[in-house]
């Protein structure tokens, strides 16, 4: 994204967004992207300019990029959360827009991974950026991922879910996971994680197989959450 500020320098825009997450303040800066692309309609954006270099310019460019593409997340009790989304066969330009624009997605909600369910789409695709750092993300691709181990060693997170807003609980879930995965250019990995990452790899793989955390929980935790987000969907509905 380009903003030309004068007659005779150019300068590069960096997109800053700022708000609260859970209470703490957070501030994105989107100036690097995995696949080239990671602008922001005005409305969300504060500008840096960074000068770039010298050029005898008067342009004006548009500050939104035409191929940015924010989707809805479906929320709880939409039924297409349940479904086991599908392999993918071939990695081409429709998977590469699709992960773009869960990009575009995720760091809009905010949150910190996302699966193609959550956009209405049905397929074994995975993102996660979980780095802190708001000039330095580190997005990350997951492609037909599967869990093929875990440890018996266990750990706690209180986690959260883009399709249930504002419901937090602690999970119990394998503190490590070795995952395979294809990345965007179709290259196979297996990799072993811990931490944060293993407890979001595991709740984004739920995702793609119609799993949801609060199935984690508790039957009557469960069954409280879903009748309160059913109730509010009618409400919204009537
Ligand atoms: O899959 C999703 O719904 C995204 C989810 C990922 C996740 C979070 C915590 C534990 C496991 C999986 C979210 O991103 S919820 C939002 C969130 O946790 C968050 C958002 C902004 C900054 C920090 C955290
Ligand atoms: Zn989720």
């Amino acid at each position: 994204m380009r903003f030309a500020g004068g007659v005779n320098e150019e300068r590069t825009v960096i997109a800053v967004r700022s708000r609260r997450i859970n209470g703490r303040a957070g501030t994105d800066v989107h100036n690097r992207s995995p696949i080239g692309m990671a602008a922001f309609p005005e409305k969300f954006l504060r500008y840096a300019t960074v000068r770039k270099h010298r050029r005898l310019t008067a342009l004006y460019a548009p500050l939104t990029s035409p191929a940015m593409a924010v989707h809805d997340i479906i929320k709880l009790p939409d039924k297409r959360l349940r479904l086991v989304s599908e392999p993918v066969k071939r990695i081409d330009d429709g998977i590469r827009k699709l992960v773009e624009d869960m990009f575009d997605t995720m760091y809009k909600a905010p949150g910190i991974g996302l699966a193609a369910i959550q956009i209405g789409l049905p397929k074994r695709v995975v993102i996660l950026d979980l780095s802190k750092k708001e000039d330095d993300h580190k997005p990350l691709v997951f492609i037909n991922p599967e869990v093929t181990w875990t440890s018996e060693e266990k750990s706690k997170y209180e986690e959260g879910c883009l399709s249930i807003p504002e419901y937090y609980e602690e999970v119990e879930r394998p503190a490590r996971v070795k995952v395979k995965y294809l990345d965007l250019d179709g290259k196979a990995h297996e990799t072993e994680v811990k931490g944060l990452l293993a407890t979001c790899l595991q709740h984004e793989i739920d995702h793609i197989n119609g799993v949801l955390f609060i199935d984690h929980l508790s039957r009557l935790k469960r069954s409280l959450i879903i009748k309160k987000f059913t109730k509010a969907a009618k409400k919204v509905e009537a």
